[in-house]
């Protein structure tokens, strides 16, 4: 019972990608199964035992709440229970709460999603006066920013490590935390001015940074926080500039076809995505006055 003992769950999905939240299953299991590679006593524990371990926590289901508007009472604030507040479309959002699903904290961490469209009141007078999402309540604090947040999350929560040790894979890590601005400015600014150059020349540096470790497909090699970082970003522009501009990301970008590929093996990432079509309305409308 070597998995019961530590403490990890394994959840079955049994959905399709792209399903729009509604009634989803919820799973830590692809997340783990990648993670397994990491974790060599997970490993042990969970491989040597699936069916014990799947029996003992059964299959369990997420039920995705609605989204919560001007006329919703507030969750109860700073009741003990972490909350993240997220808006399902959000990419910013979406990049905490696959950090959550990765740690399988789905029954620690409640999901709070918020209408931005028809934001209640209450969210910017009590939860966050920044008014935007995604926030963290922990521990009777509020916490914002999207990469901060996966961090935390990774650090302040039981789970597997989505951040490897290793010295050279750390470095490059913060270098491509801190490039992501610059690639996304890039392309969302060849959009705005059509200077498709730039976006080219993003895709192709990402392209370059995938090619940095060969044991796995991944930024870092092994899926990680960085994975998680890009991951939302990446699902909104390649339905965009392909429908778009006719722009195909993954042309003689054959690294980034594997990650794209491996990255939609992660359930616990797939739950989070939006249908493609609902992210070029998105896009489109956002950018209507340049195309
Ligand atoms: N830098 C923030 C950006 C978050 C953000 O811009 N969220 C948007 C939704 S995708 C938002 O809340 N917008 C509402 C607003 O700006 O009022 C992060 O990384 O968390």
């Amino acid at each position: 019972m070597a998995a019961l003992s530590i403490g990890y769950q394994i959840h079955i999905n049994f959905n399709t990608p792209n399903v729009p939240p509604s009634r989803t299953k919820f799973s830590s299991f692809s997340c783990a199964k990648h993670t397994l590679k990491w974790h060599h006593k997970l490993h042990i524990g969970i491989c040597a035992l699936p069916a014990i371990s799947v029996m003992a926590f059964g299959s369990s289901t997420e039920v995705l709440p609605p989204a919560l508007d001007s006329s919703s009472q507030p969750p109860a604030i700073f009741d003990g229970t972490p909350k993240l507040y997220i808006s399902y479309s959000c990419p910013y959002a979406q990049r905490t709460w696959i950090a959550r699903n990765c740690k399988g904290l789905q029954e620690q961490i409640k999901l709070v999603p918020i209408d931005l469209k028809n934001r209640p009141e209450w969210y910017k007078e009590k939860v966050y006066p920044t008014n935007k999402v995604p926030s963290l309540e922990h521990n009777n604090e509020v916490k914002g920013e999207s990469m901060d947040l996966i961090r935390y999350i990774d650090s302040n929560f039981e789970g597997p490590s989505l951040f490897p040790d290793d010295p050279s894979k750390r470095e490059f890590a913060e270098e491509l935390f801190t490039y992501f601005d610059s690639f996304y400015k890039a392309v969302i600014s060849s959009l705005k001015e059509d200077r498709v150059n730039d976006a080219i020349a993003a895709f192709d540096s990402i392209e370059t940074a995938l090619s940095k470790f060969v044991d796995g497909s991944f930024f870092l090699g092994t899926f990680s926080l960085v994975d998680i970082a890009y991951g939302p970003f990446i699902e909104r522009l390649q339905p965009f500039l392909l429908e778009v501009k006719n722009y195909d990301i993954t042309t003689g970008r054959t690294k980034l076809a594997a990650w794209i590929k491996e990255m939609n093996q992660i359930e616990a990432y797939t739950v989070t995505k939006r249908d493609p079509k609902e992210h070029l309305e998105n896009y489109k409308r956002r950018f209507s006055s340049s195309l």
